[in-house]
């Protein structure tokens, strides 16, 4: 069972990076639904959103444009988001996917 996720009150929340496993391909459909939960989050509605398609180096893990698919990103309303391809175990797409966010909250977004 999912816990309801707790988030520190008294100041607004300026991003949300959401990390999921690209080859656990079966519980992308709950990953969905809690990451659509997360964001009508009160305290996170101005957030922008960094999502780490990770495990990249596993076989079968599924590609961004198949992890944007399987979250149903292009639900995403009124704020700024995007994805990249990641290997926590390699280090590889984290600095890129930082820099998306660092340059995005640089220039007014969250
Ligand atoms: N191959 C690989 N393993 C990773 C990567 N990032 C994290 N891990 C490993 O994945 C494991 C955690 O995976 P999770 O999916 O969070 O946890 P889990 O053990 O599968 O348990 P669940 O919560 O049931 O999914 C740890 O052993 C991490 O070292 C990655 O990019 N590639
Ligand atoms: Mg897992």
């Amino acid at each position: 069972m999912l816990e309801k996720p707790q988030f520190s009150v008294g100041r607004p929340v300026s991003a949300i990076i959401y990390v999921v496993d690209s080859s656990d391909t079966d519980r992308l459909v709950t990953a969905k639904d809690e990451f659509h939960a997360i964001l009508e989050e009160e305290e996170l509605k101005g957030a922008v959103v960094l999502i780490f398609a990770n495990k990249q180096d596993l076989p079968g893990a599924l590609d961004d444009p198949a992890v944007t698919e399987a979250l149903e990103l292009h639900r995403i309303k009124n704020r700024q988001w995007a994805i990249f391809k990641t290997s926590a175990i390699k280090g590889e797409g984290l600095f890129e996917g930082l820099d998306w966010l660092s340059n995005t909250l640089k220039s007014g977004g969250g």
